[in-house]
């Protein structure tokens, strides 16, 4: 599957759509996402074109992967999760509900999620 450059992530870290950003590094960009399902509840996004986790783990190099895994942590720390706990996940593809064809990482902390599958 090709990179659509038209998808709502591709222009908001072109800056052509808004976003409640948390964090920001030299190979990701972490915002709010626009629908919590958690009062923690964000995207961590590559700054590079990757549609997915597949495409990602394939095709970043190793400066960008290394530094899209520390901006995860760095925001958990950033906003105070690392003593409650937090949980992260990424849907890739059709079987797992995809919406948005950037990869982006939801990272979700401030509620119990027992029993949570978003
Ligand atoms: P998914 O893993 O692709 O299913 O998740 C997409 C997420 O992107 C979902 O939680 C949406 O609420 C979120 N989102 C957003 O934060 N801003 C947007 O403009 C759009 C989707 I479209």
């Amino acid at each position: 599957m090709g990179y659509d450059d038209q998808n709502i992530f591709a222009k908001i870290l072109r800056g052509e759509i808004p976003c409640d950003k948390v964090f920001e590094s030299e190979h990701a960009l972490a915002f709010r996402d626009i629908n919590p399902l958690a009062p923690v509840h964000v995207l961590v996004i590559p700054k590079g074109a990757y549609v997915s986790m597949d495409d990602f783990s394939a095709n970043a190099s190793d400066a960008e992967i290394a530094d899209y895994i520390r901006a995860l942590g760095t925001v958990a720390r950033e906003l105070d999760l690392q003593e409650s706990g937090y949980r992260i996940l990424a849907n890739h593809g059709r079987d797992a509900h995809q919406e948005v064809p950037h990869l982006h990482i939801h990272l979700f902390g401030k509620r119990d999620m027992k029993g949570m599958l978003p």
